[in-house]
């Protein structure tokens, strides 16, 4: 998810583009404004931490852009691609490194375990607006 932050500073392109040229596949995507009630079921782990409303309040503050991505391994490949939670810590190549400075604002979400992500995927779309397509791409990208 590209969060409040990277749509109003102009970074969905920028997200998409280095996800797209690792070669890992765009199978759906939204932009669409998180509910209170959405944000505290995606969020409902860091219920009762001491960021949870300031948390809350930004995710909520303006439009996200929600995708899904598919690819071998592709959990830990977005992961590290995406860097550190604190954008200070994060390594310069990272999304965060070289974009975010701080935690608060940290740019995108990724989800952190295959199960997390079927959560997740269920709670911002619906079965039917996942595109199932081959990518032409993998021959190349796989060496198949
Ligand atoms: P998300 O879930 O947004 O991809 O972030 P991470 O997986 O990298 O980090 P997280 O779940 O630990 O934190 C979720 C979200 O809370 C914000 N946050 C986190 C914060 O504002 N202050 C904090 O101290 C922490 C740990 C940032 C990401």
């Amino acid at each position: 998810m590209v969060k409040p932050d990277g749509v109003q500073r102009g970074l969905v392109g920028e997200v998409i583009d280095r996800l797209a040229k690792k070669g890992i596949q765009l199978v759906a995507l939204k932009m669409m404004q998180v509910s209170p009630e959405l944000a505290g079921r995606h969020y409902g782990e860091h219920q009762g931490k001491p960021f949870y409303d300031s948390l809350i309040a930004f995710i909520t503050s303006g439009p996200v852009v929600a995708m899904v991505w598919e690819g071998d391994d592709v959990v830990a490949i977005t992961r590290r691609l995406i860097g550190d939670t604190d954008p200070r810590e994060a390594l310069p190549g990272t999304i965060r490194g070289d974009l975010a400075l701080f935690t608060g604002n940290n740019l995108v979400h990724g989800s952190d375990s295959p199960e997390s992500a079927g959560r997740e995927i269920a709670l911002f779309f619906d079965e039917s607006e996942i595109c199932r397509y081959r990518l032409v791409l993998d021959d190349w990208v796989y060496g198949l």
